[in-house]
This record gives structure tokens, C-alpha cells and sequence, in this order.
């Protein structure tokens, strides 16, 4: 028997598997479909316990979380219940590594970019949804999966440490990259620090771009990859959905001077976010939000720096600077938030 045969037996399944194949394009866990004879399929994930370092941190989150929301009548396809194994545990921790099973969505799917405004609503009711379903949670009782995830200070302190590495040639490649950065860096610390000393802290997801959320005919998409929720800021999730889904290009597209800005889309995204979440906002959350793309673009791209100057040692990279290349889209997506 195969080891993921053996991992995947130790769920409880319906039905034999006729096929596992690897799925979805993820950076940072190892996720596969797998296919039984029962016509219920599901999702087998490792987790990376490289990043996320307490796993079990992040499963308590994940359950807690989606526990609440299931409370909510209204809101249960919102977020998938985990597979449970023989023994009632929600995860199998052995020598190949840390899983977890869910079931496999059918009649929706996750988009890498849309030129849909439709769906782009319908990312921002389900995201808009989340926060609003998790309004009335303890904020405080929830484990902090990675520290200062979203924090611009020490994202940059990560990015100048970077910057001494002698890797003369990394660092000539992302010369004028790591110009912009430095560049907007104040600007941008200082918008961080205004903004989060006059927002509320709540449970905000903290990974929301545009493939994070399933998406179909129904009203609501589903929320997955949950690893990330911890107390944060409601822009850090409308941020990083912008960012993702406003433009036309993949993320690490390179051909960043055909980039154009859909506001249209930014629009839609907008509406179904404030529909859904709307009362629970402040006004200057909400006003936030104009500058939260492109803040988010930007930490995206101090990050793919980072990461490409560091030796690629935490995304999933195919390719030497792809890293690099996914720096250069973001600060194009970043570029083009400021120039509206
Ligand atoms: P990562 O943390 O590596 O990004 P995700 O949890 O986002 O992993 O899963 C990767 C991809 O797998 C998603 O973008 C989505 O396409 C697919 N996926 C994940 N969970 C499900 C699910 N329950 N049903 C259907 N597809 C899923
Ligand atoms: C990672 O796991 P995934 O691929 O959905 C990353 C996010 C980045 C994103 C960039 C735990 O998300 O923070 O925004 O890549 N997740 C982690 O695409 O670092
Ligand atoms: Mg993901």
C-alpha cells in the first residue's frame, strides 16, 4: 500500500479510493484529491510544519472557528467541517508529516484570476460573511499561527536582514525592485501604525486572495485555508482579496506592463463584502480600504523579495526568481493602487 493510501485509511471515508492525484496551487502545504468509488471525494493535505510550526495551534483555530460559523444557520456551506479519523481525532501526526481531510467541495471551484464581476462580489459577500459570522467570537482565544503575519515593521525589518545576505547576485537581479520597496517603505509604516491604532482587532482570515474561497451558483462561496486566522485587521482581508483579484495577470505573471486595473471589479468586491459584513464595520475601517490593495500588494512583494534573497526557503517556487518575479507583479499591482 502506498504511504498516501495508508495516511488517507486512517479517515473515515466512504467508499475505496480509485484515485489521489496533487492538487491546487498552493505555496505552502501539499494538497491532494482524492477520488472513491463512493462518488464522495475529498481533500488530503500536509501541512507545512516548516511555517506553521504548532500545527496543532492551528487546527484548534480551525475547528473552534468553523464550529462557530456552523452555529449559524444561515452560513453553513460557508466553511467545510474536517474528516475526522477512526480514532474521532481531526489530524494524523506520524513519521511522513501532519494531515488533515476535508471533504471535496463539488459545484464550486477557486479562481486564480476572473474577469468576472459576478464572481468578485460573490468573493466579497463570502469573505464579508466570514468576518461577520466570526463578529461575536473571542477574538483573544485564538493561538497566533504565525506572529506579526501582517506587520509592515517587521516585514521590512525581515526584508533589510535580507538585504545583508552577500548574494551579490540576487541582490543585482532585484536591484530596482528593492528600490520601489525602500522607496514607499515609510509611506506605508506609517499608514500601517495610523490604521491599526484606531481599528478594532477581530478574527480576520489573513489569507484572502481570490483562491481562497470556492466559488459556485450559490449565494455564498466557501471560505477554505483557515491556517491564518488570528486576530487582525478587517483591511488585511480586504487588502489581500484586492490585490489578487483586481487584476487580469496570475501572480506571477511577468508580463506586468499589459497589468491594468479593473476598479469595476475593485467596485463589486466592495459591495458584496460591505452587503455581508457591512454593520459590523467602523467608518474607518471602511475608509481603510482604499489604500488596503495596494498595501497588501506591497507586503506581498517585500515578502517574494525576501524570500528570492533569502534562497527561496519558504514559497513554493518553480523556477530561480520566481520569487522575484512574483515581487515585480505585485509591486506592479501595488504601483497601479497608488497611481488611481
Ligand atoms: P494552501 O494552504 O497550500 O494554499 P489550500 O487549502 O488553499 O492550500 O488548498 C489549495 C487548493 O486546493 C485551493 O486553492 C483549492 O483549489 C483546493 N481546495 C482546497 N480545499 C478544498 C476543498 N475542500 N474542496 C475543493 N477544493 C479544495
Ligand atoms: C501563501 O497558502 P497560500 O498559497 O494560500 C501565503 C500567503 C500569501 C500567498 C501569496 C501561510 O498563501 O500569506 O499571501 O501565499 N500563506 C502563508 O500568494 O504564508
Ligand atoms: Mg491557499
Amino acid at each position: 500500500m502506498s504511504d498516501l493510501k495508508r495516511i488517507i485509511n486512517q479517515f473515515r471515508i466512504s467508499g475505496e479510493v480509485i484515485k489521489i492525484s496533487a492538487w491546487g496551487g498552493g505555496h505552502i502545504n501539499d494538497t491532494f484529491k482524492i477520488q472513491c468509488n463512493s462518488g464522495i471525494d475529498y481533500i488530503l493535505q500536509k501541512v507545512n510544519t516548516q511555517i506553521f510550526t504548532s500545527p496543532t495551534a492551528l487546527m484548534e483555530n480551525a475547528i473552534a472557528v468553523t464550529k462557530h460559523v456552523h452555529q449559524k444557520k444561515e452560513y453553513s456551506d460557508l466553511v467545510v467541517k474536517l474528516i475526522t479519523t477512526n480514532n474521532g481525532d481531526f489530524w494524523v501526526h506520524d513519521a511522513l508529516g501532519f494531515w488533515r481531510m476535508y471533504p471535496f467541495v463539488k459545484k464550486k471551484s477557486s479562481y486564480d484570476v476572473t474577469n468576472s464581476h459576478e464572481i468578485c462580489e460573490k468573493v466579497g459577500r463570502s469573505y464579508g460573511a466570514f468576518l461577520g459570522a466570526l463578529d461575536d467570537f473571542p477574538v483573544h482565544t485564538l493561538n497566533i499561527t504565525i506572529p506579526k503575519f501582517h506587520n509592515m515593521c517587521y516585514r521590512l525589518e525581515q526584508f533589510q536582514q535580507a538585504l545583508t545576505n552577500q548574494n551579490e547576485a540576487r541582490l543585482k537581479a532585484a536591484h530596482s525592485e528593492i528600490e520601489y520597496v525602500q522607496s514607499k517603505a515609510d509611506f506605508y509604516s506609517n499608514w500601517y501604525e495610523l490604521a491599526v491604532h484606531t481599528h478594532q482587532l477581530r478574527v480576520t482570515h489573513n489569507d484572502t486572495k481570490l483562491n481562497n474561497v470556492l466559488i459556485g451558483d450559490a449565494y455564498f462561496g466557501t471560505v477554505i485555508d483557515l491556517d491564518t486566522v488570528m486576530p487582525g485587521y478587517a483591511l488585511f482581508d480586504v487588502g489581500d482579496a484586492l490585490r489578487s483579484l483586481v487584476i487580469s495577470l496570475k501572480e506571477d505573471d511577468p508580463n506586468v506592463d499589459e497589468m491594468e486595473l479593473d476598479h469595476q471589479k475593485k467596485d463589486a468586491f466592495l459591495k458584496g463584502y460591505l452587503d455581508s459584513a457591512g454593520d459590523v464595520l467602523s467608518a474607518q475601517e471602511v475608509d481603510s480600504f482604499n489604500q488596503a490593495g495596494g498595501y497588501m500588494a506591497y507586503i506581498m512583494a517585500i515578502r517574494f523579495i525576501t524570500d528570492y534573497l533569502n534562497g527561496n526557503v519558504y514559497y513554493k517556487t518553480k523556477y530561480p526568481n520566481h520569487n522575484l518575479v512574483r515581487a515585480r507583479n505585485q509591486l506592479r499591482v501595488c504601483e497601479l493602487f497608488l497611481s488611481y
